[in-house]
């Protein structure tokens, strides 16, 4: 199964941030990273008295679930680190999935498609270099 991942960080190394990510994505067994796209500098959104941003998006291949290939996000975010304080604020390193397939879900821990992607320059961007149609 395909599906897209959305990164971002604010703090320390950025570019080692997200490298190390990608790198912690493709050293899970059932995850394979297929394709990322170019790292774009962007003015932080929703939160503003903070540093700017590091964003890129990847594309990874998995035989995981949704929920799996999340926590498996989620597992690299804590890893690496992350405590989450302010909403929206400074982070070592985000993970979202922004698209599995075609899968519509909507659970507490999962909406997908990420339900606020669209309007996200940040994501939209670095995620158009990458997608498919
Ligand atoms: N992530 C947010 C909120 N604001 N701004 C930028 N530029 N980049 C982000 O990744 C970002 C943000 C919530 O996750
Ligand atoms: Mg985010
Ligand atoms: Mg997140």
């Amino acid at each position: 199964m395909k599906a897209y991942i959305a990164l971002g960080t604010n703090i320390g190394d950025r570019r080692k941030n997200i490298e190390d990510a990608l790198a912690a994505l493709n050293l899970d067994p059932d995850v394979k990273v297929t394709k990322i796209s170019n790292i774009h500098e962007t003015e932080p959104v929703g939160y503003l008295d903070q540093d700017m941003f590091l964003n890129a998006c990847c594309e990874v291949e998995t035989e995981l679930s949704p929920h799996a290939l999340l926590g498996v996000c989620l597992g690299i975010e804590a890893a690496m680190g992350r405590i989450r304080q302010i909403k929206n604020g400074p982070r070592i390193i985000d993970l979202d999935l922004l698209l599995y397939e075609n899968e519509k879900i909507n659970t507490p821990e999962l909406t997908l498609p990420h339900p606020r992607m669209y309007e996200r320059d940040f994501v939209m961007i670095p995620l158009k270099e990458i997608l498919e149609d």
